[in-house]
């Protein structure tokens, strides 16, 4: 399979967590494309994803799959065993909830301040910019992080009793406010702790780097 994204992408970092959480990587295929370069806005790339957003994933027999929470599903679907997106229903329908919950309320707020309010991608992909809509999503976003301290006061993960695509989300945009230097609320302590927390997990530390290959052993004469 192939995945096309960038590195350092909050959302791509969604499912290169996922690839990580359920030792997939051997099967995954990085191809980097640019957003700064607009590269995700050709009509190219639009044939594989008519959002014209990253990350994509693309099987082997052709068929493209967008949407972190869709990639997320058929990923840990592969295997049978299911360990992000729920087993029961009770679970499943938790963890689909919390985890757009979590897009809703936080990441996807960050990304419109982001493309609002910064100068985002810059002046070639960003054509329309409205500031005070930029900002009035960077609010809803800080309110979205207070309502998920509250959660993360009373359980260890966002949706369940264990770590799945709902964390993942939540992680990505926290991921999305450190890179635009937005800092957690300091009375959002339980959500700060949960995310030193997930800061630990190899999926989260490594996501980075797991698409560069490794260093070739040295060669011997
Ligand atoms: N709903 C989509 C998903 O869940 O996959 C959103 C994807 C998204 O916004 N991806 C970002 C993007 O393509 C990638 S990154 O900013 O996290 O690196 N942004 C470019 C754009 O022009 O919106």
């Amino acid at each position: 399979m192939k995945l096309h994204d960038t590195p350092i992408g909050p959302y791509p970092a969604r499912v290169r967590i996922a690839i990580a959480e359920k030792n997939l990587l051997p099967l995954i295929q990085f191809v980097p494309v640019s957003l700064r370069k607009g590269e995700h806005k050709t009509p190219e790339f639009l044939a594989k994803n008519y959002s014209g957003t990253l990350p994509v994933l693309e099987l082997e027999d052709g068929t493209f799959i967008a949407e972190c929470t869709a990639i997320t599903e058929y990923l840990d679907a592969l295997d049978g065993l299911p360990t992000l997106t729920g087993k029961t229903p009770r679970e499943k329908g938790l963890i689909h909830m919390m985890s757009k919950r979590a897009e809703l309320e936080v990441l996807d707020a960050i990304s419109v301040y982001f493309h609002h309010a910064t100068p985002g991608l810059g002046p070639a992909v960003e054509i329309y910019q409205n500031p005070e809509w930029g900002f009035k999503q960077r609010d809803k976003a800080l309110r979205g992080m207070h309502y998920f301290n509250g959660i993360l006061e009373t359980q260890p993960f966002v949706a369940t009793d264990f770590f799945s695509m709902a964390d993942i989300t939540l992680i990505g945009a926290l991921i999305f406010a450190d890179l635009l230097s937005l800092p957690l609320p300091p009375e959002c302590q339980a959500l700060q702790a949960w995310y030193n927390r997930m800061q630990q997990r190899p999926s989260v530390k490594n996501r980075i780097t797991m698409s560069h290959p490794p260093a070739a052993p040295l060669d011997t004469p």
